[in-house]
């Protein structure tokens, strides 16, 4: 940063601030990580600077097929970017095994609404995880373009397990003959299985859209059962556990691969952001190396240690426990005594503990209070921590309960959760900078 450090101080103090706090804090919001230094390079390159509208292949207007460089852009000089997004594509297709890639919406909500302008039309019927029960916005909520163009009709995980009951799935896939069904989660802990919800759908004659934003490095590397084989269209975002940088990217089967791509640009999105395209690219490089396999291995591993160490510790945890990459606990109603959501997300700030409050199952507390905290282990464990450093983390969470109150005694244990993070560095150069 230091052309920024010399020619706008003023900036440079914030950024540097926030580099600060993300190494000096215990980063457990589940959908965040730390990208790599390639993939940081590339999202600050060049490319940034260059106008893309369009694609780096074209479909053959007599065949229908898909050919790469046959002048699929509205600029000229994109030979090199068309190469850029190749690789990004061809990377994508290659971990994930999908027909068709598109790896240019901004963002995961984008990559959503290119999603149903793709399979279904205004004021259909889809059938939607409630946002309470670990849905997305882009799932049905009523603020959202989703919930405003579509008749949506939520289903939810059970009142007893917490988890998805797919025999209620069908019978309310049955009842409202939906055009097209919608999983993947944002705060569901447990595995999710889609060949079931491809039966479903077959039932009633439905897509199946799955949003696998939060697992997509854990099916990446086979820690979870891909949707690709089973769903009409697969969206994700390229920053949670697949640790890319901030993005979407769409995987389609062939046949829908052109109105996926209309839909994307011209239909949603201008120019694409190709430095970030580069990015996704370089991310995608480092999902097809060995150790990447190891790093998700042991993300579900510390997310098993620390759901234990919680339990142990006397926490509620939602669906009993984990076997991804996230945990939910459930602080207890009001009438139980302790933090809402919201005030154990604040309690957990002032002792340099990064987490989001977040409903719970059939929640009595509004979204924005809630009754409890979502963790996450993809940040720390691409710092290296593992399961020992899981049950100190654990134990640093219930004091910050037992004291939340008491910004005295949060403070010390701040100076607790900076020491354990000190050991285990992070992008020690860019700090050096300062
Ligand atoms: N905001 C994201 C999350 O935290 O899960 C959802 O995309």
């Amino acid at each position: 940063m230091s052309f920024i450090k010399k020619n706008d101080p003023e900036l440079f103090d914030v950024m540097y601030k926030e580099l600060e706090r993300q190494t000096e804090n215990l980063e457990l919001i589940a959908s965040e990580n730390f990208v790599s230094r390639s993939v940081l390079e590339a999202a600050g390159s060049v490319l940034t600077n260059k106008y893309a509208e369009g694609y780096p292949y074209r479909f053959s207007r007599k065949t229908g097929e898909l050919k790469y460089r046959l002048y699929g852009r509205y600029y000229g000089g994109c030979e090199f970017i068309d190469k850029v997004e190749e690789l990004a594509i061809e990377r994508a297709k290659e971990i994930f095994g999908a027909e068709h890639v598109n790896v240019q919406p901004h963002s995961g909500s984008q990559a959503n609404m290119a999603a149903y302008f793709t399979l279904v039309d205004p004021g259909d019927t889809v059938l939607s995880l409630e946002l309470a029960h670990g849905g997305h916005l882009t799932h049905g909520h009523p603020l959202s373009f989703s919930g405003m163009m579509y008749n949506i009709i939520s289903y939810g995980v059970d009142k007893e397990t917490e988890v998805f009951n797919y025999d209620e799935i069908l019978k309310l896939a049955k009842k409202h003959k939906p055009k097209m069904i919608l999983t993947g989660a944002s705060a569901y802990p447990r595995k999710i299985d889609f060949q079931k919800f491809r039966e479903i759908a077959d039932t009633v004659d439905a897509k199946l859209f799955v949003d696998m934003a939060h697992i997509a490095g854990l099916v990446a590397t086979g820690e979870h059962q891909n949707p690709v084989p089973y769903a009409d269209i697969v969206t994700t975002t390229t920053h949670k556990t697949l640790r890319g940088p901030r993005g979407g990217m769409i995987l389609c089967t062939e046949e829908l691969a052109k109105e996926v791509d209309k839909q994307v640009f011209p239909g949603t999105q201008g120019g694409p952001l190709e430095h970030i395209i580069a990015a996704k690219a370089a991310a995608f490089h480092e999902a097809l190396q060995d150790d990447f396999k190891t790093y998700q291995k042991q993300i579900i591993l510390n997310a098993k240690a620390l759901a234990k160490a919680l339990k142990d510790n006397g926490f509620r945890l939602v669906a009993d426990g984990t076997d991804t990459h996230l945990i939910l606990i459930d602080l207890g109603t009001k009438d139980s005594g302790g933090p809402s959501g919201k005030k154990m997300e604040g309690a957990l700030d002032n002792a340099g503990i990064t987490a989001n409050k977040n409903t719970v199952p059939f929640d009595t507390r509004p979204p924005f209070v809630a009754s409890g905290i979502r963790l996450g282990t993809p940040a720390i464990t691409t710092r290296g921590m593992k399961e020992k450093e899981m049950k100190q983390i654990a134990d640093l969470i219930t004091e910050v309960f037992d004291n939340y109150k008491d910004k005295e005694k949060l403070a010390q244990i701040k100076q607790n959760v900076n020491e354990l993070s000190a050991k285990f560095p992070l992008y020690p150069d860019l700090l050096a900078e300062g």
